[in-house]
């Protein structure tokens, strides 16, 4: 199997976090979607990381449909997003406003490296922080300071897309220290693990 991205891609990361909590062995390929465009290209129309190339020979996109498989392929009866009833709709609830906020603060960045500084719209810019902030108030909201997982009380893809998501928007300026305190404390705790560590980029 061979994952397609690079590590700093919160999308690509969940990925590689989410093959390493099932055991399944993969080769990565660190591939950025700006930097090696062809190649990219060539597993994914669309230009984006992350694809997974299947040992088959199939390739899948995106990050949901790539954790779909997975959970489908090894997550056996217990996957990180469980299959049904209320805690499957709480985690792809959880798993969607996080992705959401990754999306706000790449777009952010996007208007700030991919315009000529003349043309950068900086109420653009606030306003996709502000959202980001907003939903990651929301999940702060949520977390039980004494439980050690965001949701059930086991692992599941919030906790894994949580990591990701918190380290995105702390390099993008949120304080999470300041205004998410929970949110940093459960998502430091778990990026030491060593099936998080080993994707650290
Ligand atoms: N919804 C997609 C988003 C993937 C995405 O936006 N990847 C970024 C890297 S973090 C990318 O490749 N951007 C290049 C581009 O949009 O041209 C997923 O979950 O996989």
């Amino acid at each position: 199997m061979l994952l397609i991205g690079v590590n700093r891609s919160p999308f690509t990361r969940r990925v590689a976090i989410t093959l390493n909590i099932y055991g399944v062995p993969f080769e990565q390929r660190a591939l950025s979607g700006f930097g090696d465009r062809a190649e990219v290209r060539a597993s994914n129309p669309l230009g984006r990381i992350p694809a997974l190339v299947l040992d088959s020979g199939e390739t899948l996109i995106d990050s949901d449909a790539i954790i779909d498989h997975l959970d489908e392929a090894y997550g056996g009866d217990q996957p990180l997003t469980p299959r049904e009833g209320a805690n499957r709709r709480a985690v792809l609830k959880v798993t969607a406003m996080m992705m959401g906020v990754c999306e706000k603060c790449l777009h952010a960045a996007y208007e700030g490296n991919h315009r000529p500084s003349e043309k950068v719209h900086r109420p653009w810019i606030d306003d996709c922080m502000a959202q980001a902030a907003n939903a990651l108030n929301a999940i702060e909201a949520m977390i039980e300071p004494k439980q050690p997982y965001l949701l059930l009380e086991r692992l599941t893809q919030a906790d894994v897309t949580a990591v990701v998501t918190e380290r995105l928007a702390r390099a993008r300026g949120i304080d999470t220290d300041v205004h998410m305190p929970g949110l940093r404390a459960l998502t430091s705790r778990l990026a030491e693990q060593p099936l998080f560590q080993v994707s650290e980029p």
